[in-house]
């Protein structure tokens, strides 16, 4: 049997190529190796405030842009968070398990709540529902990038402490680092990574972005002091970051597309960036109208959320038990 390999991505924003790179195609790559459950937490964006059409239209964004790019909508379980009531159910009893200190220890939330004078107590809880997130579904790998390292270190920690106390329940979780990975840094400010609810959309390239402004954005990118086009991340930040994106697009590693661009000017190579950046992102968006015309999107959620849900409620009915709720 294949294992199980589970992620989700948060429909907080419109999507970057730094969600492409780091995510949506990596999951491509691996959905032939693992039993894929791919979901959209949209329970966890509201942690902080959202507009609610927005948020419609994005869970809708994120599934068509997976299947555009190339996850099947076959064979992988494709759902939204929201539509399987389990979650909520079995993150409350992981929530009666949890501890304020390990809670209080999440960078994540210290980050997001600091100075602010109202704090929600969904994003101080998030982490636990997070954990049931990926224990209802027995998931074996978790791929995520190095800020959700810790959560799913506690849905391991949570895992553990519940099947000692009442009998193997849960599978316990490994989180997975990318076979590829590749961090996509801000357009404008390279120390920081590009993220799709960056402030200033001139810092970040999104998957629906038209080509004239791709190459607007790209040909504005902060370079650095002094000249030739040399991957050196500590000094050259920008123009690395630069490299990273050519190198991810056109799949040639970055050794080589250094020694493309020996002897070039930092424009020179913006210009290369901006064409296959276009190049691969217009094919994107062709698929994606193709995608979202087809009716395919909601078929697939329908299906998925009858597959999770019955995955999901099995657990579920499990952990309910052994703790004592409701009739045997
Ligand atoms: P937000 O701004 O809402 O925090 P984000 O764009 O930073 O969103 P996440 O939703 O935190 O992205 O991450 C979703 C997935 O995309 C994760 O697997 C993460 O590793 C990946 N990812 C996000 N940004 C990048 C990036 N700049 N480079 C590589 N991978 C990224
Ligand atoms: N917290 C994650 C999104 C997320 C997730 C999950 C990822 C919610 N539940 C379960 C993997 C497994 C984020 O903000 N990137």
């Amino acid at each position: 049997m294949k294992k199980r390999l589970l992620t989700g991505l948060q429909p907080s924003g419109e999507l970057t190529i730094g969600n492409y790179i780091g995510s949506i195609r990596q999951v491509a790559n691996y959905q032939d190796e693992y039993e894929t459950f791919l979901f959209v937490p949209d329970m966890h964006s509201i942690t902080v405030p959202q507009d609610p059409e927005t948020l419609h239209r994005r869970v809708r964004e994120i599934v068509g842009m997976y299947i555009a790019c190339g996850v099947s909508p076959t064979e992988n379980h494709i759902y939204i968070q929201s539509e399987i009531p389990w979650h909520a159910n079995l993150s409350w009893i992981l929530e009666c398990h949890s501890y304020m200190g390990e809670m209080s220890r999440m960078t994540q939330f210290k980050a997001k709540s600091e100075g602010k004078k109202e704090i929600g107590c969904g994003l101080f809880t998030y982490p636990i529902l997070m954990a049931a997130d990926i224990l209802l579904y027995n998931a074996d790998v978790v791929p995520t990038g190095a800020d959700q390292k810790q959560h799913v270190e506690l849905a391991r920690n949570l895992a553990q402490r519940f099947n000692k106390k009442y009998g193997e329940t849960f599978v316990v979780p490994e989180p997975l680092i990318p076979k590829f990975g590749a961090k996509i840094r801000d357009l404008l400010d390279p120390t920081k990574k590009m993220s799709k609810s960056a402030e200033n959309p001139k810092a970040s390239i999104f998957l629906n972005d038209p080509e004239k402004a791709i190459r607007k954005k790209i040909m504005g990118a902060v370079t650095d002091s002094g000249e030739g086009v040399v991957f050196d991340e500590e000094n050259k930040p920008g123009v690395s970051n630069l490299l990273t994106i050519y190198s991810c697009f056109s799949n040639m590693p970055i050794a080589d597309a250094e020694k493309h661009f020996e002897g070039a000017r930092y424009g020179d190579l913006k210009k290369e960036v901006a064409e296959v950046v276009v190049e691969a992102l217009t094919k994107l968006q062709d698929k994606y109208a193709d995608v979202m015309k087809s009716g395919i999107v909601d078929e697939t959620l329908d299906r998925g959320r009858d597959e999770a849900n019955a995955i999901a409620h099995e657990t579920y009915e499990k952990a309910r038990k052994v703790v004592g709720l409701g009739r045997v």
